[in-house]
């Protein structure tokens, strides 16, 4: 261990290009991670930076931890920062750790939690940390620190993990993991889908819980811009539905499904409703279309995307289920589950996007 931490040293570039280093690496981590787990860029490409700079966040953290060893080591060396940096050091190894158990295929649920929303969780923890660390330890840069030393022995590093992040992902799939580019997997990888009658979990994020809707009770509002608009019954709907998708849902706690979902294309129901002058080639200014549940829970489309999504009744012939947004749900291939309203009772036109859309899907549910 002394043989090999002092050998560490030696490699390791200066104290503060190293430490920069792991600021900029731990950065890039969590901004790839966001983005291509949200879905917000498409995450074919991030997902692989984001291995690429974990990897290197791993040996960047073993040449600091060789650095800083002997001061945590020996108490008497500890000052009012030192537990923080501590605590950073157990976060962002664990953050590490379950990422890389689950990108090579494993997952450890605790209660509803997958690996990977531990993963994301733990991640995201590190940035109070880090930057509560960054308060007591931050030092600039000097003039000998950006030596052309220093800057190869990085670019090494980074090769290196571009390597080892290529040969983790071959022995993964070796191993049979089959993981999306989000970072999800089969549910057959995670559940007992025999257990859960050969389907797939029911999710909300993060409360939304409403009762079972009758549906001889409920309407669905179609609206154009002005509010003017039609309500349709249950049966008006199955009336006209005659559409089908095969689409996987994928969410954001680290499980896909891939089903054929029956029901009416969004664009028919907005040229039924007679509110998108659009479709008759008008100059209009609906841009977005706003789907919204019984529970004030919404999300929003461009309006061409829109149209080509499936407002679903049914999945593979069978009525939709109430914990799968029965009696109609948005079916938004490309997106990312939480974007597939469920209880869908208003679909509008808009002319704007709908930026609080996100803080709803958080909050929709508690009271
Ligand atoms: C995940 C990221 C990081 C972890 C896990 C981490 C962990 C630690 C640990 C365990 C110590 C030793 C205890 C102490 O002296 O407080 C330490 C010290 C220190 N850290 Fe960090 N750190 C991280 C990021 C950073 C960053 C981004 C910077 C600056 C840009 C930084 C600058 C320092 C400095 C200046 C020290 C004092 C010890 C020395 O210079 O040898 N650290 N860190
Ligand atoms: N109204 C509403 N729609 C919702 C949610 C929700 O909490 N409320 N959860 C979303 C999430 S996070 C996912 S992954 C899918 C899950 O669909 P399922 O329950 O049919 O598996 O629904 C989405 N639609
Ligand atoms: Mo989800």
């Amino acid at each position: 261990m002394g043989r090999f931490s002092r050998r560490l040293r030696r490699l390791a570039p200066p104290p503060r290009v190293v430490d920069w280093a792991i600021l900029a690496v731990v950065a890039s981590a969590v901004a790839t991670g966001l983005l291509a787990w949200t879905g917000w860029l498409p995450p074919a490409l991030l997902v692989d930076l984001h291995g690429i700079v974990g990897v290197t966040l791993a040996g960047l953290l073993l040449f600091k931890f060789a650095r800083v060893a002997r001061r945590v080591l020996d108490r008497g060396g500890w000052d009012r920062a030192t537990p923080v940096s501590v605590l950073l050091g157990v976060v962002a190894v664990a953050a590490l750790v379950s990422g890389a158990f689950w990108g090579l295929g494993g997952n450890v649920p605790l209660g509803p939690w997958t690996t990977l929303s531990a993963h994301v969780g733990l991640g995201l923890l590190v940035v109070p940390i880090l930057l509560l660390h960054l308060r007591s330890r931050m030092r600039l840069p000097t003039r000998t620190d950006a030596s052309r030393r220093s800057a190869l022995r990085l670019g090494g590093l980074l090769v290196a993990g571009t390597i080892a992040w290529r040969l983790s992902e071959a022995a993964a799939s070796l191993g049979g993991a089959t993981i999306a580019d989000t970072g999800s997997k089969p549910t057959g990888d995670l559940y007992d889908t025999e257990t859960e009658g050969g389907s797939f979990p029911v999710t909300s994020w993060v409360a939304d819980d409403p009762d079972p809707i009758d549906r001889s009770d409920w309407t669905l509002t179609v609206a154009g811009l002005e509010g003017e608009g039609v309500e349709l019954t249950y049966g008006d709907l199955l009336a006209a539905a005659g559409d089908e998708r095969r689409a996987t849902l994928d969410c954001t706690s680290g499980w896909y499904t891939v089903q054929e979902w029956q029901g009416l294309r969004v664009g028919d129901l907005l040229d039924g409703a007679g509110v998108d002058a659009s479709a008759d080639g008008a100059d209009t200014d609906a841009r977005w279309v706003r789907f919204v549940s019984v529970t004030g829970y919404r999300w929003s489309l461009p309006i061409d995307e829109a149209r080509d999504a499936l407002l679903s009744t049914a999945i593979d012939g069978s009525r939709l289920a109430h914990g799968h947004g029965g009696p109609a749900r948005l079916v938004a291939p490309g997106r990312r589950g939480f974007q597939w309203v469920k209880w869908v009772e208003r679909v509008e036109l808009r002319r704007e996007p709908d930026p609080a859309q996100w803080l709803v899907t958080l909050i929709s549910g508690f009271d």
